[in-house]
């Protein structure tokens, strides 16, 4: 049990800042065991401020006070007290600006949570989002005070010889005892979450970008030694991201210097600090034998994430961490559209909604569900969720899509110009949407209050003497926690008709001709009318998944083949493929419980030899077309989840899809198979994911001959796509030589940290017999490590969430496993011990015996001792 029950915070409680501070000057004495930090603050009393308390309340946590003075007078022991939480100064003075000058010490070794300034590897680093800086001094930690930081940082030159920190150098020097010194200086008012200081033994890797405006700019990323070959990606990636940036948004760099830190110990991706960005080395090292074509695809979608908050973010911020998705909702779209901009629009955007739904839906239907922009939290860092992140997303392009891209960058680029240098909230992004546009967006803004995926329904109805097709939408949203009461949404439904011969159809709407149109769902019930039809059309509804919602339509398995032979559309193209097989599969989940033969639709299994033969030349898109729905997303569709049905039903559509169409499947995987060293480009990678689509479905075949085929790529293999392809293709089967390769494997990889993640979670995620004994011998091995949350992620996160028929075993093996990681994990890093509860938070959608196997590990978790607000704001909410 918890020492103390912990405080919610409201938004409806925001008040501004009693005090600002202006400017802060840090010093920092660097050591590993003994950091002595001295910072000294300009601070004054916000004009803006009601409250009439003279007291100064400073955020402080994990530290040990050496000194405080204010003005220069240091102050008695009754004038301050220090608590668990914070500083506070009884009186402070009000009719002038004064200065706090407050020395402490920290010990950053001790720091297994990964938040303030900590040790990863030999390199000491900081991470202060959301609310890491008090824990390196006592400070005004919120996002609405925006101070000028000046840092020096002295440490020992042997040990940390490159000393960083946010904005320009401004000076340098050496001490005696091999000490030296470096300033920085940051010349934009930023909130204290976006500090970074980073001292270390790196190397690095420099190149230039020269901005629209002509200026040039250094850019540097800094690495150990052993990884300087494999930054090139990051680097082009950074540099295709600054002018895409200047080229969509109009946006210029403003410092000039940008630096990147890769480090081997990070809780999140990446994070954005003013000038300093430091990242998870899975987010900047890339070279094509080590790292895979999605792996390189994140790297460029984070890179450009992260500099992508320089505007959105840094030069206008939050005012409170409730408005996080202002800046994360938006910046993930940008990424979003940067990417697909970088490779294929199509495949990008099928990706990004197939995560969406098999992800975020389910948060957004179970325990933890909440707005967009939440009203409530207990521990901040739980609501860097899939909700905040990617379902904002999906609303900052829905206000795209409304606006349309020329409107929506005339409300960007007064929203910039309105708030550069502001700390504000999602109202005033929507507002300066709104005031360049002249619309009003009233009603949409719900979707941030608002949680739950709404549910639309659709009713055709054709009148074959007029030519005229009527649909009636109607949209609801189920309860969620705290909102048992749902109210309409804006909801966009982009629309296109096709004929019978599948062309796409001109249609009269609202008096115009039209091919494709933009719906404004905003009723309950609402029907919209379409003329001049030549005869009765096929809907293609919600085209490039134009809104976040669960579209519910009743279809033929004839008419989803039809839309997938013809829908221009490429989303939904893809999604009628999906719906097969989706309807396919169902059908036979329900045999499966009725325990009757298990037979394929044939519809399905010519659907999939089309798609083979041809899918109009976009070879990525191809393979998204033949890979069938994830069992989580089967899952999330079903009222009770059979995991075993699930995984039974969808591997019995793979193997008879092999076994038919098994020639095809071997003529195109001979057709794009190349012996590559695989570079990084659209043409390579569309040939390597189609080529292992195949391989994966050829493997189902379990013959000498398919074993074969995966053994000699795996062996061959000088690519890491093609490799750790192959080697899942093998571990995913009754290979007779799967132990054999992936101790080959390790025994090649083993100093790549990254290239060993893969290795655990390749063992964790896979569904043959014993994957659960595997696991637990793997968290005995030598590379396994709770400290480092890559290996976490890689092995117990994976199994908890990628491995649904082990994780839920029914003997409740599984679950207790997770237990007793979580509680282990919660003493050493809260952060990340709360995110591995959520394989628990969904145990209401299982059978009655499950439900209680594990509720009770929940229960447990939620008794332990020591319990940090983190696990226990996820356990227990899930729990409620
Ligand atoms: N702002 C970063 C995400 C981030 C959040 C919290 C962190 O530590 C607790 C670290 C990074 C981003 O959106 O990339
Ligand atoms: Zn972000």
């Amino acid at each position: 049990m918890r020492d103390a029950s912990p405080q919610t915070v409201y938004l409806k409680d925001y008040t501004p800042p009693e005090y600002l501070i202006d400017q802060i000057e840090l010093h920092f004495e660097l050591d590993e065991q003994r950091t002595r930090v001295q910072a000294r603050m300009n601070v004054r009393r916000n004009p803006h401020s009601s409250a009439d308390s003279v007291a100064l309340k400073l955020w402080g946590e994990e530290l040990q006070l050496l000194s405080i003075a204010i003005d220069g007078r240091p102050l008695q022991e009754n004038e301050f007290v220090v608590g668990d939480e914070a500083l506070i100064v009884h009186e402070a003075p009000q009719d002038r600006p004064f200065e706090i000058l407050i020395e402490n010490l920290i010990d950053p070794q001790a720091n297994t949570a990964l938040e303030g300034l900590y040790l990863s590897s030999s390199m000491l680093c900081t991470q202060c989002e959301a609310q890491g800086f008090r824990k390196i001094t006592w400070f005004l930690d919120r996002p609405d005070v925006m101070s000028r930081f000046k840092t020096t940082l002295v440490a020992d030159k042997a040990k940390y010889p490159v000393l960083l920190s946010n904005g320009n150098k401004t000076g340098s020097g050496e001490l005696e005892n091999n000490r030296h010194w470096v300033s920085w200086e940051d010349p934009f008012a930023k909130p204290c979450y976006l500090f970074a200081l980073v001292a270390g033994q790196l190397a690095c890797v420099a190149d230039q970008f020269v901005t629209m405006s002509g200026r040039r700019i250094d850019l540097q990323i800094f690495v150990e030694q052993h990884n300087v070959d494999k930054c090139g990606h990051a680097i082009q990636s950074l540099k295709n991201a600054m002018r895409w940036d200047e080229q969509t948004y109009g946006l210029e760099y403003d410092l000039d210097l940008y630096m990147i830190v890769a480090v081997d110990h990070f809780n999140m991706g990446a994070m954005e600090n003013k000038g300093l960005n430091v990242f998870n080395t899975k987010f900047v090292l890339a070279r094509p034998d080590t790292a895979t074509d999605s792996d390189y695809e994140h790297i460029e979608g984070v890179i450009g994430h992260e500099y992508f908050h320089n505007w959105s973010g840094n030069r206008v911020t939050c005012r409170d961490w409730f408005q996080l998705s202002l800046k994360e909702g938006f910046t993930v779209f940008r990424d979003q559209q940067f990417s697909g901009d970088m490779t294929s629009p199509a495949v990008k955007r099928i990706e990004d909604v197939n995560a969406l739904r098999t992800r975020q839906f389910a948060e957004d239907a179970g325990p933890l569900a909440h707005p967009v922009r939440p009203e409530a939290y207990i521990e901040i860092n739980n609501f860097y969720t899939l909700t905040v992140y990617e379902k904002g997303a999906e609303v900052v392009r829905m206000l795209h899509t409304l606006l349309g891209a020329a409107g929506f960058r005339m409300g960007c680029d007064l929203y910039f110009q309105r708030h550069d240098g502001q700390a504000v909230t999602c109202e005033d992004f929507v507002k300066a949407l709104e005031d360049a546009n002249g619309v009003e967006l009233g009603q949409f803004r719900r979707w941030y209050s608002q949680a739950g995926t709404p549910v639309v329904t659709v009713e055709q109805d054709y009148d074959a003497a007029n030519g005229r097709l009527q649909l009636t939408l109607r949209q609801s949203c189920p309860p969620t926690p705290n909102q048992p009461v749902k109210q309409p949404l804006h909801i966009p439904v982009k629309l296109g008709l096709l004929n019978a011969d599948g062309s796409p159809a001109t249609f009269e709407f609202a008096g115009q001709p039209h091919t494709e149109v933009t719906l404004d769902l905003t009723a309950a019930e609402q029907s919209f009318n379409f003329g001049n039809l030549a005869g009765k059309p096929v809907v293609s509804l919600l085209r490039g998944f134009s809104a976040p919602v669960t579209l519910q339509m009743p279809r033929s398995l004839d008419e989803l083949a039809f839309l997938l032979s013809h829908d221009s559309d490429t989303f939904n193209r893809w999604e009628a493929g999906q719906q097969l097989a989706t309807q396919a599969i169902f059908q036979l989940i329900d045999s499966i419980e009725l325990g009757r033969p298990l037979q394929l639709e044939p519809i399905v299994v010519d659907a999939y030899r089309r798609v083979l033969a041809d899918a109009g030349g976009d070879l990525s898109y191809q393979a998204l077309l033949l890979a069938l729905p994830e069992e989580s997303y089967l899952s999330g569709q079903m009222p009770v989840i059979d995991v075993e049905a699930v995984h039974q039903a969808r591997e019995f559509v793979k193997k008879t899809l092999a076994e038919n169409l098994a020639e095809q499947f071997l003529e195109l995987y001979r057709q794009y198979h190349r012996d590559e060293s695989g570079c990084f480009d659209a043409g390579a990678v569309g040939r390597r994911r189609l080529k292992n689509a195949c391989l994966s479905y050829l493997c189902k075949l379990e013959t000498p001959d398919s074993h074969r085929l995966a053994e000699q790529q795996f062996r061959a293999a000088r690519n890491m796509t093609d490799q750790i392809s192959a080697l899942a293709a093998i571990v995913n089967s009754r290979h007779p030589d799967q132990d054999d390769c992936l101790d080959s494997f390790y025994r090649q990889w083993q100093q790549e940290a990254l290239v060993i993640d893969k290795w655990f979670t390749l063992q964790a995620t896979s569904s043959m017999p014993n994957t659960f004994a595997k696991v637990q011998n793997l968290m005995r091995h030598p590379a396994f490590d709770m400290k480092t949350p890559n290996r976490v992620r890689a092995l117990v996160g994976a199994f908890s969430q990628s491995n649904p028929l082990h994780f839920h075993a029914a003997n409740g093996e599984g679950y207790r496993f997770l237990a007793d990681r979580v509680i282990e994990l919660n003493a050493l890093n809260p952060q990340i011990a709360s995110r591995m509860v959520s394989g628990l938070a969904q145990w209401r959608r299982y059978d009655a015996n499950r439900q209680s196997l594990m509720k009770q590990e929940l229960q447990r978790i939620v008794a332990t001792d020591h319990l940090s607000k983190d696990v226990y704001e996820i356990a227990s909410k899930s729990l409620a």
